[in-house]
């Protein structure tokens, strides 16, 4: 393998973006979302990246996997991610689980780690081969777009805090001022749909749940399906119900939503896994998931269950190459193939272009993204586009990225500047109700 190039620096980079008060299960999100840039040097003069969600412990990974990656050969990287994983006994049985809101109780952050490593090395890879990161994943580039979502969310009001949120501009695009200012309601969250339909050309629709009782996120979706007769919506409260509210809910959107995602979880001594089954049974409405399934083991019992129809394969959550083997056991066994997002700059978008454009087969529901809120703040030179519903594929070997260094060191700055670098929904709910704290079976607004 003397010919490999070698990984010279691996340089591990905390950025923060700024965001909008969304709301969710876990609270509101602060007015900072941080993530982890991964940025491999190889000896033949290449930069390749990865990005993940950030967390201290994800950083603390990252540092132990240091010598394993620095001096490794680039075409050796099976064995190098292999490595990664046989040092690291307990990533299996701690990767995520229901409580993936709370970070404090999902300190294990191996799959992010490893998910941004890996997503850098192939970049390299592709680079040195003058190929596309899709055309190495197994099956090859299938399309040159991903089908994508808005993803829509019930928005606070950040003038009754005193965090840093920003403002939009008036005047300009509407979706770019909308994304900033309160939609509590259908009326709210279907104006922003307008503004995001108008901007990306969006088909499909999900709203992010858990926050008001289930009735009001209910209407929310038929306020959408009547002003987008045409459209895909459909709902994710986190597993904020109980089965029987589920299976309510359920029985009311069944034939007029695609699926439902997470509409219930464990409860009296029943798994996720074993609700989501019922659930299904009892309505017919297909399942899509990312709070159960998020690792072999886990998707193994809930296909045992026949609890769900769309593992949302997060590339962050499984790696690249993973999720992609997820995207190919769908194509074989007559599931749906989907992805999870959190809020992310623009090295991840185009990770999961690369992803979605090698999933094989037509059963493809349309991805998550956040990047949406996060237009804008990109930290590549020219970031992915979404357009007429499609994130397309980017042009050029590798990810087909270029990082924007003095965006990428500004980011960094506003990471150090931080007095709260772990995701923490807690934080602003504070400013909309007293000593709020989290319970996973109630809606935010809920107390
Ligand atoms: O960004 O608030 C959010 C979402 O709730 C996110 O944290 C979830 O992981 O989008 C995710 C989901 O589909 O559950
Ligand atoms: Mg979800």
């Amino acid at each position: 393998m003397s010919d490999s190039p070698v990984i010279k620096t691996m340089r591990v980079v905390p950025v923060a973006g700024y965001d909008s008060m969304l709301l969710n299960i876990g609270g509101a999100h602060n007015c900072y979302f941080t993530r982890i840039l991964v940025i491999l040097t190889d000896s033949a003069g290449r930069t390749g990246v990865g990005e993940s969600p950030c967390h201290a412990s994800t950083l603390a990974l990252l540092e132990r996997f240091r010598p394993q990656i620095e001096g490794s050969e680039l075409l050796r990287l099976n064995a190098t991610i292999a490595t990664l994983f046989a040092s690291d006994a307990r990533h299996q049985q701690t990767a995520h689980t229901d409580d993936i809101h709370i970070p404090q109780m999902n300190p294990e952050k191996f799959y992010n780690a490893t998910a941004a490593i890996e997503a850098a090395l192939l970049d390299l890879l592709g680079q040195h081969l003058n190929l596309p990161v899709a055309e190495l994943l197994a099956s090859g580039k299938q399309r040159d777009r991903v089908p994508v979502l808005g993803y829509l969310f019930y928005i606070a009001d950040r003038n009754l805090t005193s965090m840093n949120y920003q403002a939009g501009h008036a005047g300009g695009d509407a979706w770019l001022q909308l994304r900033h200012e309160k939609a509590m309601d259908a009326e709210g969250v279907v104006r922003l749909a307008e503004a995001a339909a108008e901007r990306y050309g969006f088909r499909d629709f999900k709203l992010k749940g858990g926050v008001h009782h289930g009735e009001v996120e209910v209407e929310t979706v038929n306020a959408l399906l009547a002003r987008f007769p045409q459209a895909r919506v459909t709902v994710d409260p986190n597993a904020s119900w109980s089965l029987d509210e589920a299976i309510y809910y359920g029985k009311q959107l069944a034939g007029r939503i695609p699926y439902l995602e997470d509409p219930c979880g464990a409860e009296h001594g029943y798994s996720g896994r074993e609700t989501l089954a019922e659930f299904r049974r009892a309505t017919g409405v297909p399942v899509a998931t990312n709070m159960i399934a998020n690792d072999w083991r886990q998707l193994q019992h809930a296909l045992q269950l026949n609890a769900i129809d769309i593992p949302l394969a997060d590339p962050h959550f499984w790696t690249m190459r993973n999720a992609h083997t997820v995207a190919q056991l769908c194509h074989e066994w007559g599931l749906t193939t989907g992805c999870h997002s959190n809020n992310h700059f623009d090295v991840s978008l185009a990770m999961v272009a690369h992803l979605g454009a090698a999933a094989p087969g037509d059963r493809l529901t349309a991805f998550d993204t956040h990047w949406i809120w996060q237009d804008g703040q990109q930290l590549t030179q020219h970031a992915p586009q979404i357009r007429d519903g499609y994130l397309e594929l980017p042009e050029g070997p590798g990810l087909g990225i270029t990082l924007n260094m003095a965006r990428v060191e500004a980011a960094h700055a506003l990471y150090n500047s931080l007095p709260d670098k772990n995701r923490n929904d807690a934080l602003g709910m504070q400013f909309l109700i007293d000593n709020w704290s989290f319970n996973a079976k109630r809606p935010a607004m809920l107390r």
